[in-house]
């Protein structure tokens, strides 16, 4: 038996790999007396012909006794081909086909899952209607079928449902399509894309003729295996409307609700009665009989609800409401300042520290004043109070804006200091923010009312996806951290909970004027990893790394030891790991078990403080017994790592960006990796090697981190020429005047 395997390649390389690999991984074995033949057919990438004529030509080369058709981003399980000719074989006119996952990652990892997964029964024998109707992938087509007088072909005039009318007449010929295998081991995988900026999918292309394309699509099936094409037809418009998603991309219209009556006319009225309930059921009856209007408004009140639900829990819904009709429709106020940490969860990072060079510079004098920055806390301009570090870098032109301090002052300029307003979203009862500004909570209706009224927001995440940036207003972002662990793009799987993560993330950072970054390695990674445009990036150092140049950095470490009760006589260990993103509870809700071990740190207890920090997305809380407290304290709440760090005489870290900002400091870093190879290999890889890029030893288990506090001296000693060549390389910038370069290269009120 020979079995053509039709690959139409639109996508390009990078996913076909892993579909290749499948097909020469195919167990044939000589006895199965299998032969196999596989079309891969390119469109044409100047004047691409589309799917439906890259399988007709497949269909015309094709001389195997069955087609099976493949998706070049797609693949199948070893077992597949084997299995299907097998249950062929019974039945030679029959249609069998494979059972579907859908998948967000590489062949490889998903084989691997593959092999550790139980045994299941299989839900059902046949393949569901919809997706009978929906889909020719993964399925043995006899070739009488497409071969001769009558062969079913490809309408080349749809772009995006060639697959319904091919189907339906497929149905309508050879009948119902039986499963092959078992759907634990023998499976199609279908790849969700994860990346619809670059590499969209069909399904992710947003088509103004996509709707009325599917009702013509429906219209050109005609009778044929007309039950299960009308099961389809209702289930595709209650998918889009459940998802609050017109498949243009658009709002739902009457237009395009019109298209599709047409093809609903057909449905038996008891099978939607029977089958969908609530406004599907209304949606469906009202579209059935031609109604069009009464169903949009139907439709249109349904996906409202769902949307605003889905982004902020009902109890919200009303405030976006309010945000969107009335608060929106005031003029922006130019001089008020939005700030907002870590989602509103703390007082810190680099917004606090911007922040409080605004109200240092609210204070003063403006004429002749030259040097801006004579917040104590900070140092003095030009007084470098780095340990020993080096200051090359301090001429460094970058984005066209000098970096030199205070000598641009603007003489004359209009700054009026007194209009300005500030207010920060904030969540946390122990921020204690300074300076004449008001506080909101995020979503609350204050929180909305300055999201849409504010003239600048200056934010170290990203932005919510709902937020339209009005005209007039100035975006900066800070980002939070130099990048070790690959960040969005350059990640080539997305194991975190969300699968639209890259799409979002584009369509997010499209409204950023700035972006902060800390070195020319970051700037680099930022333009990679959120194809961020270079000229908007402002590499003039970490506005949250200035308070670890303070002249008074160590008055301020004994106050804050004070302040958390740490006994004096004890050096800190700050252990600050990052999230894992396939542990999770939701979207931003992480999982966490703390994987050092306390019993055995207990040893260094009289020489040692230890203070744990779990990164901000961790939704569970340390437990920690009474027994350890006069040794251990959680600092996951505490609002600024920044002072942790300035308290702490030992970081260790995993794969956090914590230890880029410690460096600064030039203590010991350890970094305490103990999933080294899943973290790189798997779950997000790097964008150095870790091993010899790192200015601190990796360890492993619980008892090496022990060894190592104990011979902290010798590790230092170690690590010391690399260290310096880290610091040169990734702190150069830092010298106490980072928010200041940052607040004149963006705000021009401030130069
Ligand atoms: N952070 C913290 N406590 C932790 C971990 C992180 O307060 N235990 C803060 C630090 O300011 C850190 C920032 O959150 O720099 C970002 O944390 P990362 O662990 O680096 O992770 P992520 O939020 O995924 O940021 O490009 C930046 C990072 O690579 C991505």
């Amino acid at each position: 038996m020979k079995i053509s395997i039709i690959i139409p390649n639109l996508s390009g390389e990078i996913y076909l790999q892993d579909c290749k690999a499948s097909t020469d991984a195919q167990d044939i074995r000589p006895e199965d007396g299998i032969e196999l033949e596989v079309i891969i057919k390119e469109d044409d990438k100047n004047s691409p012909k589309g799917v439906a004529a890259m399988r007709n030509q497949g269909l015309q080369a094709a001389s195997g006794d069955f087609v099976f058709f493949l998706d070049s981003d797609d693949y199948i399980s070893d077992n597949a081909i084997r299995t299907l000719a097998h249950a062929a074989a019974e039945d030679p006119d029959g249609l069998y086909g494979l059972s579907f996952r859908k998948t967000r990652y590489k062949r490889e990892s998903e084989l691997a899952e593959a092999r550790n997964r139980e045994p299941q029964a299989a839900d059902n024998e046949e393949i569901p209607p919809e997706r009978t109707v929906e889909s020719v992938l993964g399925i043995l087509i006899p070739s009488k079928y497409v071969k001769g007088e009558d062969a079913l072909r490809f309408d080349e005039e749809l772009r995006f449902y060639s697959d319904i009318p091919f189907m339906t007449a497929l149905l309508a010929r050879a009948g119902r399509i039986r499963i092959a295998g078992e759907p634990h081991n023998c499976v199609y995988y279908k790849r969700n894309r994860n990346d619809a900026i670059r590499y969209p999918a069909l399904s992710q292309i947003k088509d103004k003729t996509r709707y009325a394309e599917f009702a013509k699509a429906c219209r050109l099936a005609g009778e044929a295996a007309e039950s299960a094409l009308q099961q389809y037809i209702c289930e595709y418009i209650c998918g889009k409307m459940t998802r609050g998603k017109h498949p243009e991309g658009l709002e739902w219209n009457r237009e395009s609700l019109e298209a599709v009556a047409g093809a609903m006319s057909g449905v038996p009225a008891e099978m939607i009665k029977s089958e969908y309930s609530g406004a599907q059921k209304r949606v469906l009856l009202r579209l059935r009989k031609g109604k069009t209007g009464p169903a949009l408004r139907t439709a249109k009140f349904y996906v409202m609800n769902r949307k605003k639900k889905g982004l902020f829990g009902s109890a919200s819904q009303w405030k976006w409401n309010i945000y969107k009709r009335i608060f929106r429709k005031f003029s922006i106020k130019k001089d008020l300042f939005l700030f907002e940490s870590f989602l509103g969860k703390s007082y810190g990072d680099s917004c606090r520290a911007i922040y409080e060079y605004m109200i240092g510079c609210d204070e003063r004098p403006m004429a002749g004043e030259g040097v801006r920055n004579t917040d104590s806390r900070y140092g003095k301009s030009g007084d470098n109070n780095a340990d020993s570090k080096s200051r090359k870098s301090g001429e460094e032109n970058v984005a066209g804006r000098s970096r030199k301090s205070g000598e641009d002052n603007a003489a004359g300029r209009s700054r009026k200091p007194g209009k300005r307003k500030y207010v920060w979203v904030i969540d946390n009862k122990d921020a204690h923010i300074p300076g004449k500004h008001k506080e909101v909570k995020p979503l609350s209706l204050r929180y909305f009312y300055y999201v849409a009224r504010c003239g600048a927001w200056v934010n170290n995440m990203r932005q919510p996806a709902w937020y339209e940036k009005r005209e007039g207003v100035r975006f900066l972002e800070t980002w939070h951290g130099t990048p070790l662990k690959k960040l969005v793009f350059d990640m080539d799987d997305v194991h975190s909970a969300s699968p639209e993560y890259k799409m979002t993330f584009y369509k997010q950072s499209r409204i950023w004027d700035w972006l902060v970054s800390d070195n020319r390695f970051s700037t680099d990674a930022f333009e990679s990893a959120f194809l961020f445009p270079r000229e908007k990036i402002l590499e003039l150092g970490y506005p949250r790394n200035d308070l670890l140049y303070g002249n008074d950095r160590d008055e301020r470490a004994a106050k804050i030891r004070e302040k958390l009760g740490i006994p004096r006589d004890k050096k800190v260990v700050l252990y600050a790991p990052t999230w894992r993103d396939d542990d999770y509870y939701g979207p931003g809700q992480y999982k966490f078990e703390l994987p050092l071990d306390l019993d055995m740190m207990e040893k260094l207890k009289d020489e040692y403080f230890f203070i744990l920090r779990t990164h901000y997305f961790i939704a569970d809380h340390l437990q920690l017994d009474e027994s350890k407290k006069q040794f251990v304290m959680d600092c996951s709440r505490y609002n600024d790592i920044g002072e942790l760090y300035l308290i702490s005489d030992v970081l260790i870290t995993d794969y956090s960006s914590v230890f880029f900002d410690y460096a600064n400091l030039g203590r010991p870093i350890l970094f305490y990796v103990y999933d080294f190879e899943k973290y790189r290999d798997t779950l997000r890889g790097f964008y150095f090697d870790m091993e010899s890029g790192v200015p601190g030893p990796l360890l492993y288990t619980s008892e090496e981190v022990l060894a190592a506090l104990e011979g902290i001296d010798g590790i230092e000693r170690e690590y010391d020429d690399k260290y310096r060549a880290f610091r040169e390389k990734f702190c150069s910038l830092d010298d106490g005047h980072a928010a200041e370069r940052v607040v004149k290269a963006a705000f021009e009120e401030f130069r």
